[in-house]
Parts: structure tokens; C-alpha cells; sequence
């Protein structure tokens, strides 16, 4: 592990700081011989889709695997163990004192366990004993909505279908889901203006586009594989345009670990042609700004007969609210637009200037636009920066959200939604002869809400780590704790387990590197990645035990267990996969043929009528849509008000804490720190690598404060600061989210620092840095 230090980052993205990393990996989890077999299937037809993040896979790179793809596979196929023994030598109350880190290091989970109140420790339980524990309590529930049902992305599309066919079939909508925190407002966003909520580029578009604007995303650590792309992109000459607070050492400069040139010559990539610092939250002003200035770019080529800057022929043809839209933006005044993103004019000229003169343009965003009070309008307003040029629908253009987890947009074709459509419970009904409840069921905020009250009992967790996840960590704590039984399907121990109902139970899955045996053979799973291609997975190591179920399988006891008179074969779709994709065959157009297709190596791409130039939208057009920038907050009386992005680091996955190190942004062997300008700091009166403690401020409620982090310099704008997720979610109460998509506005933290308060001398020597959050 590193010592802290805070130390200038100097090199590119990549290059042999990634191969070092890759090196660490394999020997720190024992993985050496390993290692290197199993990742070389990863990404390959006949292998395993990374678990990592949602980038699609190339099909000609022979090795598609990044650093953070080696540090999620080294995760997985680690020779640590988790058993019983070891995980019940310690107390709950006593591992919850341990850091997300450390849990993290403890292994694999081996064996199912049960919490034992009397002696609060985890025990292990036989498998049918667990699944009738939870039947008994699903049967106990006065409503079935009393349950909820979590989805974390990284659950493949075989295990999506059959939870959401099993939570219907038990009589719920319950679908809370990372997506709810994550990329929520892109779907509904683009759904609105598009017609359809997903991205609509393909990989080979970024080979053809002549712009790619990148609004907050931070590829280097989140999308490695995607510096690939851009800096091919680079390299022929296409203009990149970054938009972000931070200034992220991937999107400036990159050495491709597999160019032996670039690696011997300790040459790098240049990425971004223009880098522009926004405000945090700016963008939507931002982006009003590109629009509005494409107006004013129009006006000039026509009062001097020059081609046209708006694709006149593409906007009456296939777009509405034109006319509004225009209206809006020509009485925005530019020192508002200015104001509110904190660049200049200049530069809001130059990066519409590059816009203007693209012929083929993508605008790719992240959580940076996502997870904000405006998020939804932001979203719309990059549709419509796309429309006024027909940047959609046309090769080497068009919307890209990067998704996050490597099935979470699958996961939502399979129907992991709160708010099903109509359609689709219809086929439910006619393909499975039971009728599937029709009222709207909780998203993740709303789940929180309800089990706070008392009003659900029973937590179910497909992946992930709620307790962690969720934004508010003391109230979602509390949440959490009032269930009768919470139960977790997971690979590793974490914050879940531990912040738990008054019964809880451990359900250890097969990972997505491991052969998954079932009844007739064995089993491939398939997930869609961020471009909607569709593809095969399959497992080549043996699993970490014996003991480990599939997730499918695991689902399928549930049910069975749980609904005995239910005629859906669950343990014989179990079974067979085949049998499964067959069922979503039937129950969604987009998969007929599902098995044949999805057997040619690289699987199929479904069908996106946007990119199609086909709007399902209300109209039957693509959808104009006027957005108000947000009023400026009013002066805060006597204390300087900053606003907090929470990111990730370089050594994380989500919660998934690998290491302490956050590399391009220098900052070792530890993460309680905020990032700050240094003349902000100087204005606080406090010293560099002082400590303060975050209070978050939402109209008189101050209530949520985080203590003890290390202020380290940074060059961002000032009034902005940034750390690290999950430390800082205590900070992000419910109430803060985005308007129409209820996610968590975790961008946007308004906050204050004051000194920590004075520790005894002793205390002040740097803490274990991997200090488990406060709560948990
Ligand atoms: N290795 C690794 N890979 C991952 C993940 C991981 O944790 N580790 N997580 C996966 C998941 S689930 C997701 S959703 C994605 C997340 O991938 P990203 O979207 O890249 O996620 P973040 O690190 O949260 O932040 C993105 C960027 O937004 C910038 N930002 C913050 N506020 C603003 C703002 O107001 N405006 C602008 N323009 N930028 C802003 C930050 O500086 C940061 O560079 O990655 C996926 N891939
Ligand atoms: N403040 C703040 N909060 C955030 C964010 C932020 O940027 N800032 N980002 C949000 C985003 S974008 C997201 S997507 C969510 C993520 O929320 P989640 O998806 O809930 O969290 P993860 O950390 O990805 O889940 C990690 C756990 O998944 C389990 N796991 C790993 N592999 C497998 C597997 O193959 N099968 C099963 N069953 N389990 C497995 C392991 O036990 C591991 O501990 O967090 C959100 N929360
Ligand atoms: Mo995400």
C-alpha cells in the first residue's frame, strides 16, 4: 500500500504507470499465473464481458482489457476467501469499524450466512434453509409492495429477466436501481427529445466523427478503453472538446499501454484540443450558449450568403418546438450564460466555432451532467444542440451517455423499471398467463422513504451495495436497519452486510469470470453494453467454491420457495439458459431469434430508431424543448458556500474500494480529501494540507457534516470542490435530486468547511486514511 503523500501527477494517462498498476494487481491478490490467462479471455468471443464499465468491445484489439478492467477481474478472481470461519471471527459491530477497503481485501464470499443477533456475528446457513427464510417472510408481508427489489448493474440480462418476472409474479413494481443514481436523467432525457432512451452511436462513429464534445466524464479512470477510441480520434485530426471543473489527466494526454511507440519513446497522445474548466452545474448554461451562438453563427452565413450553420432541411423535416426553442435563446442574455458556467465568451465561441464546423459531431457525457438538480434539462438541452445541426441519425454523430455499469442498460430492457410500460406488462400477462401489477413502484429514493417509514420490510439486493450506494448514508442506514430482513446476492463482503435488518442473509453468486455449470452444461449469459450491442459471456476459471450459486439459480429458488404455486418452471429455466432467452424472445420484438443471433461472435446490436431517424416521441418528431437556467442561490450570510462534485478515484469501483491511490490526480495512500482552489483556501484563512470538517447546507438544515479531510490544492474553478464517493454520501440528502429524475444530485453538494476542530496532539498524526466512514 502507498504512503500518503500528495505529490504532482506528471505523466500521461496510461503508459507504464498502467502496466505497473496491472503488475501490482496480480500479485497483490496472488493471481500471477492466473491473472494473465484469464484476461486475455476478457472482451473475446468465447470469454467473459469485462465487469468493469459499459464500453463496447472493440472485436479487433486481440487484447481489449484496460488497467481498471484488470483491477475489477483481479477483484474477482482473487485467491482470498471470505468463509465463514474467518468473516464470523469478528463481530458485525466490529467490522463495520473497518474500512470499505478492507472489507474489500477480506476475498470472496464462499458460503450463504445468516446474521445471528444473539451473538451478532454472520454464520453460515444451507442454501434451502435461506431460501425458505425468505419465502416465510415474503409470505408474511401484508402487501407485496412491502418488499423492494435492488438491481445493481452488473446483473446480467438472464438474472434481470427472471427478478423482474419473480417480483411481478410476487405482485410488485419495486425496482429500485443503481441506474435510479446514475444515468436516470440521460434515458428520460433523451426519451423526450429522441424518442428513445438510450445513446444513439455506435463504436465505429467515433472513427467517422470530425468533433467529440465530452461533458463530465473522466474516461481515463471510469472508460479507459474509450481513450482508445479518442485517441485514434486525435490522432486523424478530429477536434476534442472537454467540459469539466477538474482538469482530468485522461482527457489531456494519453500513452496507449499497447503502442509499443508511444511506450518506448515515453511519447503520449494529446486529446483534448480544447479544455474548458466549467463551473460545477454550469453546463446547462454551457450548453445554452453553444445553441444560442449557433443562431447568431446562422444569422452571419446567411446575411453573407454562406452555406447554412442549422440543418435547415433536417429541422423541417423532423423536429418540433423549433420556433420556441429559437425565442428562448435569443433572449438569454450572454452575460447570464456566462455567468452561471464561469467561462469566458471566447470561449464559449471557440468551442461553438468547432461545433459549427464539424460535419459529423458526438457529444458524450457522464455523471458530471447527470447527477445534478438540472440534469434532465441539461440532457435535453444537448439533444437539441444535436438537432439544430441533424447530428443524429446520421453515421459519426449523435448522443452518447457512457454508461456505468457493464449490463446497467441491459438490465433496463429486461425490465428492471419502477415504471413499467403498459406494453410490456401486457406481454408479461400474455406470454406468463398471470397479471402483473400495474401501479408505479418505488425508485431508489422512494424505497429509502418507505422503508424509513417502516412501510417495506424486506430488502432484497441483486448486486451491489445499497448501503453505500445511496446518497444520505445515516438516513438510509436507518432505513436499512428497521427492515425485517434484508438479503444480499454478492460476490464480496461489503457495507450492506453490515448495515443490515433484524434478519440478513448473504447469498454468495458465481462471478462473471467463472464457469457457471447448471443442469445441461454449461451456462453463457449476455449483456448489453453502452452502444446497445448485445453479446455473449462466458465464464472460463472455476468458481471461487463450491458452495457459489448462479445468480439465475439463486433467483430462481427464491421464487420457487417463495411462490409455490406459481406455474413458471423456475428451476428448469434455471437450468438452461437457452430456455430463459427464449422467454425474453417472446416477450420483446427487439430479441427475436435471440439464442441463433446472439451466438455469432460480437452478438447482435438491437435496433434504435433514433439513430434511424424514426421519433417515438408524442409528435412522431424530434422534440425542441425550452429550459430555464436555474436562479443564481442567493448570497449565504457570513459563510462562503462551495459546491461539492463527488467522483471517483483511480483505485475504485463504485463502492469497491481496490487501493488508496488516485494516481493521475496525485493523491496517495489515502481518500479523505477535498480537493480545492488554492486562493479559496487562502480566503478561508486555512493552511495547505489543513483539515476540515464538510457541512452540507440545504436552506437552514446543516445538520449532515463529514469530518477530518485533508484540503489539497487543485487546479479547478473557484467556489467548486471535489472528493471522493462514498466518504462524502453522508452529505447528499434525499431531498437534493434531480428535478423529473429523483437522482441523486451528488455533483452538487452545497457545502461549508470550517477547521477541524482541535484534536489531541496524538490524534493528529494522518489516521488510517481508509477510516471507515463515520456511520457505518
Ligand atoms: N474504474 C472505474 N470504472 C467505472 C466506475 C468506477 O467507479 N471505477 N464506475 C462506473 C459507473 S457505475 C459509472 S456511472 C461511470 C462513471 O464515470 P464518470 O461519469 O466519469 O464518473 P465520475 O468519476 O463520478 O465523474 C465524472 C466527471 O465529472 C466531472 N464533474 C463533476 N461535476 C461536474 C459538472 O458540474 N460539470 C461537468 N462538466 N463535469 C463535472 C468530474 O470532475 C469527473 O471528471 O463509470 C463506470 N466505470
Ligand atoms: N455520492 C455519490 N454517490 C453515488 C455516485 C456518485 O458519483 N456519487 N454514483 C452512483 C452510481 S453512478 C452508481 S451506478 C451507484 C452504484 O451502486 P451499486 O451498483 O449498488 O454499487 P457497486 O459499488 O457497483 O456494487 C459493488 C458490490 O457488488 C457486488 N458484486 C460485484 N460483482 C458482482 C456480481 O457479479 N454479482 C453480484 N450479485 N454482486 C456482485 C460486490 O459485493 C460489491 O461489493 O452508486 C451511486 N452513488
Ligand atoms: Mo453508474
Amino acid at each position: 500500500m502507498s504512503e500518503q503523500r500528495i505529490e504532482f501527477y506528471k505523466g500521461p494517462a496510461g503508459g507504464w504507470g498502467a502496466l505497473r498498476s496491472v503488475a501490482h494487481q496480480l500479485r497483490q491478490h496472488r493471481i500471477a499465473l492466473k491473472g494473465p490467462r484469464t484476461l486475455l479471455s476478457a472482451n473475446q468471443p468465447g470469454g467473459f464481458d469485462c465487469p468493469g464499465c459499459a464500453w463496447p468491445d472493440s472485436n479487433s484489439r486481440t487484447v481489449d482489457f484496460c488497467e481498471n478492467g484488470v483491477k475489477a477481474v483481479a477483484a474477482e478472481i482473487t485467491a482470498d476467501r471470505a468463509t465463514p470461519e474467518l468473516v464470523g471471527s469478528h463481530t458485525v459491530a466490529e467490522l463495520a469499524t473497518w474500512s470499505d477497503h478492507r472489507l474489500e481485501a477480506l476475498g470472496r464470499l464462499t458460503h450463504p450466512m445468516a446474521y445471528d443477533a444473539a451473538a451478532d456475528r454472520y454464520r453460515p446457513i444451507a442454501w434451502d434453509e435461506a431460501f425458505a427464510r425468505i419465502a416465510r417472510h415474503l409470505q408474511a408481508l401484508d402487501h407485496p409492495d412491502q418488499a423492494v427489489f435492488y438491481t445493481s448493474g452488473r446483473t446480467s440480462n438472464e438474472a434481470a429477466f427472471l427478478y423482474q418476472l419473480f417480483a411481478r409474479a410476487f405482485g410488485t413494481n419495486n425496482f429500485p436501481d443503481c441506474s435510479n443514481m446514475c444515468h436516470e436523467p440521460s434515458g428520460l432525457g433523451m426519451k423526450a427529445s429522441l424518442g428513445v432512451g438510450k445513446g444513439t452511436v455506435a463504436l465505429h462513429d467515433f472513427g467517422l466523427a470530425d468533433a467529440i464534445f465530452i461533458f463530465g466524464q473522466n474516461p481515463g479512470t471510469n472508460h479507459p478503453r474509450m481513450l482508445g477510441e479518442l485517441r485514434e480520434a486525435a490522432r486523424r485530426g478530429a477536434r476534442i472538446v472537454s467540459f469539466n471543473p477538474l482538469r482530468e489527466r485522461g482527457l489531456e494526454r494519453f500513452a496507449d499501454p499497447q503502442s509499443p511507440l508511444e511506450m518506448a519513446t515515453g511519447g503520449a497522445t494529446p486529446i483534448s484540443s480544447a479544455y474548458h474548466q466549467v463551473r460545477i452545474g454550469g453546463d446547462l448554461a454551457v450548453l445554452k450558449g453553444l445553441c444560442k451562438r449557433l443562431f447568431e453563427l446562422d444569422d452571419a452565413a446567411q446575411a453573407c450568403g454562406a452555406p447554412r450553420v442549422l440543418d435547415v432541411a433536417f429541422l423541417a423535416q423532423h423536429t418540433e418546438g423549433l420556433a420556441a426553442f429559437e425565442a428562448d435563446l435569443r433572449a438569454e442574455p450572454w452575460e447570464a450564460i456566462v455567468e452561471a458556467c464561469g467561462l469566458t465568451l471566447a470561449q464559449l465561441h471557440a468551442a461553438a466555432a468547432v461545433y459549427a464546423g464539424a460535419e459529423r459531431a458526438i457529444v458524450c457525457w457522464g455523471m458530471g451532467i447527470t447527477q445534478h438538480p438540472q440534469a434532465v434539462a441539461a440532457v435535453r438541452m444537448i439533444c437539441s444542440l444535436l438537432l439544430l445541426r441533424g447530428q443524429v441519425g446520421k453515421p459519426g454523430a449523435g448522443a452518447c451517455p457512457v454508461r456505468g455499469h457493464s449490463n446497467v442498460q441491459g438490465d433496463r430492457t429486461m425490465g428492471i423499471d419502477e415504471r413499467p410500460t403498459a406494453a410490456f406488462l401486457d406481454r408479461l400477462r400474455d406470454v406468463f398467463g398471470f397479471e402483473p401489477p400495474r401501479r408505479a413502484g418505488h425508485d431508489t429514493l422512494a424505497a429509502i422513504e418507505a422503508m424509513a417509514r417502516g412501510e417495506a420490510k424486506v430488502f432484497i439486493g441483486m448486486g451491489g451495495n445499497f448501503a453505500a450506494a445511496a446518497p444520505d448514508t445515516h438516513v438510509t442506514a436507518a432505513a436499512l436497519r428497521r427492515c425485517a430482513l434484508t438479503v444480499q446476492v454478492s460476490t464480496k463482503l461489503n457495507r450492506s452486510h453490515l448495515v443490515h435488518g433484524r434478519e440478513a442473509l448473504i447469498l454468495p453468486c458465481l462471478g462473471r469470470t467463472e464457469v457457471d455449470l447448471q443442469a445441461t452444461g454449461p451456462q453463457g449469459v449476455t449483456v448489453e453494453d453502452s452502444m446497445s450491442m448485445v453479446h455473449l459471456s462466458t465464464g472460463v476459471n472455476t468458481p471461487a467454491s463450491p458452495h457459489l450459486l448462479s445468480e439465475p439459480m439463486i433467483v430462481a429458488r427464491m421464487a420457487a420457495a417463495a411462490l409455490p404455486s406459481s406455474r413458471v418452471p423456475w428451476i428448469d429455466l434455471a437450468g438452461d439458459y437457452d430456455r430463459i432467452r427464449d422467454l425474453i424472445a417472446r416477450v420483446f420484438d427487439d430479441f427475436a431469434g435471440f439464442n441463433a443471433r446472439v451466438r455469432v461472435p460480437g452478438g447482435f446490436r438491437l435496433p434504435n430508431a433514433a439513430a434511424e431517424r424514426r421519433w417515438e416521441t408524442a409528435s412522431g418528431k424530434a422534440q425542441f424543448s425550452v429550459q430555464a437556467l436555474p436562479p443564481a442561490a442567493p448570497p449565504a450570510a457570513g459563510r462562503k458556500v462551495f459546491t461539492l462534485a463527488t467522483v471517483r478515484s483511480h483505485d475504485q469501483y463504485n463502492t469497491t474500494v481496490y487501493g488508496l491511490d488516485d494516481r493521475y490526480r496525485g493523491v496517495f495512500g489515502q481518500r479523505r480529501v477535498v480537493f480545492i482552489h488554492p486562493d479559496d483556501r487562502r480566503e478561508l484563512g486555512l493552511p495547505q494540507a489543513g483539515w476540515v470538517d464538510i457541512t452540507s447546507v440545504f436552506g437552514d438544515d446543516d445538520s449532515r457534516r463529514i469530518e477530518r479531510f485533508l484540503l489539497v490544492d487543485y487546479d479547478l474553478p473557484r467556489g467548486c470542490l471535489a472528493g471522493y464517493y462514498p466518504e462524502t454520501n453522508p452529505l447528499v440528502a434525499l431531498a437534493h435530486h434531480a428535478q423529473g429524475a429523483r437522482t441523486p444530485a451528488s455533483k452538487a453538494v452545497p457545502v461549508v468547511l470550517t477547521p477541524h476542530a482541535a484534536t489531541p496532539r496524538a490524534a493528529r498524526r494522518p489516521q488510517p486514511a481508509e477510516a471507515a466512514p463515520a456511520d457505518a
